[in-house]
């Protein structure tokens, strides 16, 4: 028998993943009552399309030629939740969305890597940084405060010990923290830092906001999880303005070209001033379960660089 198929089996028959998708079942739906609540619309996923986040890591390519066009499968919808927002009548917008990332294979061992997860992905036209944060601390603390209600036999059988974390959040700067822990600061914080918290000013993807005054400094933020589980939302606000855009782009040697619907549209001044972010579902129940394997929270879980049976 395939290796792959007894492993999901065993995985299915063990109780313990199944308690992880019903906390990921109560989390799903916190996260929808909290959105609904907000006044959130919720949009449908994009899988295929000409325009996809350029990440800020180098992936394999994920391509699908269509009637003689080259699509891409997403990797964020980013640029399809700016460009949603740029209507006065949807200020506010999510998606669970799946994301496909060919992440390389020295990620396999990182224990939250997938090629494809889903991403519940938050836009809010005209926020500012400190206004998502504020919607994403409260999100979380209801999420927790939810599940530790209704999966209280399933935690206890996981043996995980949650607590509704205090906010605000502490908030790092990610230029201060380096200077203070090295290139690992992020693992170092996640160990050390009690609660969640914020690393601030990551230097990233063109669409990021970078202070026009100060450049280099970017308005943007990830939430990290404590006990070591690392990023749990990365997001920021956005640049909208055709030339700083064409700017950012070039400056990342990308080409406008590959961005050539969304660039038209900033072009004519259509986008707006946004906020947003998105955090991963399975990384959430990873650290609401305390599962350390990302693969352990899913039944069919594609780790970098491993051979998928299904
Ligand atoms: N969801 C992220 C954001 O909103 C983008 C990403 O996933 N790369 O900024």
């Amino acid at each position: 028998m395939d290796e792959g198929v007894a492993r999901v089996r065993d995985a299915l028959q063990s109780g313990r993943l199944a308690a992880a998708l019903r906390v990921q079942s109560t989390a799903l739906r916190a996260v929808g009552e909290f959105m609904h609540e907000e006044g959130f619309v919720q949009l449908m996923p994009v899988v295929v399309s000409p325009l996809t986040d350029p990440l800020c890591h180098s992936v394999y390519e994920a391509k699908v030629s269509y009637a003689g066009q080259e699509l891409e499968l997403t990797k964020s919808m980013i640029m399809h939740k700016q460009i949603a927002v740029s209507s006065p009548h949807l200020p506010k917008i999510y998606i669970v969305s799946p994301n496909v990332r060919l992440e390389k294979e020295h990620l396999r061992e990182s224990g939250r890597h997938l090629i494809e997860f889903s991403q519940v992905d938050i836009e809010v036209r005209g926020a500012g940084k400190g206004e998502f944060m504020g919607l994403m601390e409260r999100l979380l603390r209801s999420v927790i405060a939810e599940v530790k209600r209704e999966r209280e036999a399933d935690l206890g059988l996981l043996g995980r010990r949650l607590e509704v974390p205090e906010a605000p959040f502490p908030r790092f700067e990610s230029s201060e923290a380096r200077k203070r822990h090295g290139e690992g600061f992020e693992a170092v914080l996640s160990e050390t830092v009690p609660t969640p918290f914020w690393v601030m000013d990551h230097k990233r993807e063109f669409y990021d906001r970078e202070d026009p005054e100060r450049k280099g400094y970017y308005h943007n933020y990830d939430l990290f999880y404590p006990e070591g589980f690392g990023e749990a939302l990365s997001g920021g606000e956005r640049d909208w303005e055709y030339e700083v855009l064409k700017r950012k782009i070039a400056e990342r040697g990308q080409r406008e070209e590959s961005f050539a619907p969304y660039m038209e549209m900033a072009r004519k001044g259509w986008l707006v001033p946004s906020a947003g972010g998105g955090f991963g579902v399975e990384r959430l129940v990873r650290y609401l379960t305390g599962i350390k394997r990302i693969g352990d929270v899913t039944p069919f879980a594609k780790i970098p660089g491993e051979r998928f049976t299904l």
